[in-house]
């Protein structure tokens, strides 16, 4: 199994940034880039489920008929077991689908990470993995997608919260390395000191 490595941290290393495979990351939840239906799919959906086991669909399958019949809606975050993960739990939620000759839908990407970081602090977790929601089979361009991320999850940390580590994990060096080109994160320093 291929190790993950951090490869850059900000927010005084509340975010690490790493390069790997976020069902094995050991964290209080992972976050899944499901679809509405919830009931599984390719890419890290396909992944959670296959490794995550039996357990997690059926939870899924229940919040579908109690609380969302007409499926998730785009930027919602829902909370399973993990399974048989190392993580304890898994947020489900819904990014954007980018459509050719359409800006990205920012505020929604942003909501998948807000939301997901709420439900998180509900349950009171100290730590979260993210992969990078919406930039694979829904097409939300990396580049544009990593300055939305990055203002998204500092302005939940730096508003206060109980979750302590927010990870970014990215499955190549390259995706990596073209969110950490884009991103907006403040430099640890700055935002450690106060602001006039
Ligand atoms: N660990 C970390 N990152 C991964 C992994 C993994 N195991 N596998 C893929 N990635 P995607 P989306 C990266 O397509 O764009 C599914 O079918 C991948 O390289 O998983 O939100 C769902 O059911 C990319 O950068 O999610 C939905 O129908 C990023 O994770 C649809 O795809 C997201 O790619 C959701 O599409």
């Amino acid at each position: 199994m291929e190790q993950s490595q951090v490869i850059a941290a900000f927010l005084s290393g509340q975010v690490p940034v790493l390069v790997g495979d976020i069902t094995t990351q050991d964290v209080d939840a992972i976050v899944n880039a499901a679809n509405s239906t919830l009931l599984g799919g390719g890419g890290v959906d396909g992944a959670i489920h296959r490794q995550g086991g039996p357990r997690i669909l059926e939870e899924c399958r229940e919040i579908r008929r109690t609380r969302f019949p007409q499926g998730l809606p785009t930027g919602d975050a829902v909370l399973t077991t993990g399974g048989r993960l190392p993580a304890r739990h898994v947020i489900h939620t819904v990014g954007p689908i980018c459509g050719i000759g359409r800006e990205p839908d920012a505020t929604m990407l942003a909501a998948c990470y807000r939301n997901s970081l709420a439900l998180a602090a509900g349950h009171g977790f100290h730590s979260i993995a993210f992969p990078a929601i919406s930039t694979g089979a829904y097409g939300y361009p990396a580049h544009q997608a990593a300055p939305v991320v990055s203002e998204a999850i500092e302005s939940v940390l730096t508003a206060g919260t109980v979750v302590r580590e927010v990870r970014l994990v990215f499955y190549s060096a390259d995706d990596a390395r073209t969110f950490l080109k884009h991103q907006r994160f403040a430099p640890s320093q700055a935002a450690n000191s106060p602001r006039s």
